[in-house]
């Protein structure tokens, strides 16, 4: 592979682990289906045993398969080959490929707190990252804004509401609040009350 091919084979490995994300929005309750669990395993292990690791048959693994289908494969892997798969592409990948391959093994370990902490660290410390903040409360208002909110308060003792109102301001405020279910009095309440959120469980 030249430098011209390598460049363009990175860049569709890439894609594809991003365009995983917005095929996968919306939560997967269905079944894993084990004997896909049990080949896909085996090609996972045999694409990882290769030197250069395959990445593009293992991106292409991770990425067709939805959170639950992939989660179960991940444990199978652990069970049968006593070691972990991102062990594997935390030693043999580096860069963007391995950033993005570990961003979509925790999503697929547990989608609801990868939401979470990426919400608090989108907007702990000075500032805000906007962008996060807005793509995760729109892709996962109608889907499991209730059960993140929970996780969010076990998590960090403080509610999503709360640290949405200390973060942000105005109408872009009322809209996320409003994404996150709160009622058109408990907003009116927050330019008054700034904290009514903080001592609330959602
Ligand atoms: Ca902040």
């Amino acid at each position: 592979m030249n430098k011209e091919e390598k460049v363009i084979h990175d860049i569709m490995v890439s894609l594809q682990l991003l365009l995983y994300l917005v095929r996968h929005e919306r939560p997967n309750v269905l079944e894993p289906d084990m004997k896909t669990v049990e080949s896909d395993a085996e090609a996972l292990v045999a694409a990882a045993s290769k030197s250069p690791i395959q990445k593009f048959s293992i991106s292409k693994i991770i990425t067709s398969r939805c959170p639950a289908q992939m989660r179960a494969t991940l444990e199978h892997y652990k069970g049968r080959y006593r070691h972990s798969l991102g062990k594997v592409i935390k030693q043999e990948t580096k860069g963007n490929f391995q950033v993005l391959l570990r961003v979509l093994m925790r999503y697929a370990k547990n989608p609801v707190n990868y939401f979470v902490k990426a919400l608090y660290k989108s907007m702990k410390g000075l500032g805000t990252d906007d962008p996060t903040l807005i793509r995760i409360i729109v892709m996962r208002a109608e889907i499991d804004m209730e059960e993140i909110k929970r996780s969010f308060y076990l998590k960090y003792s403080s509610s999503l509401q709360s640290m949405i109102v200390s973060d942000t301001s105005g109408s872009y405020r009322t809209f996320l609040l409003s994404l996150c279910g709160a009622t058109l009095s408990e907003i009116q309440a927050v330019s008054s009350l700034k904290h009514r959120f903080s001592t609330r469980k959602p």
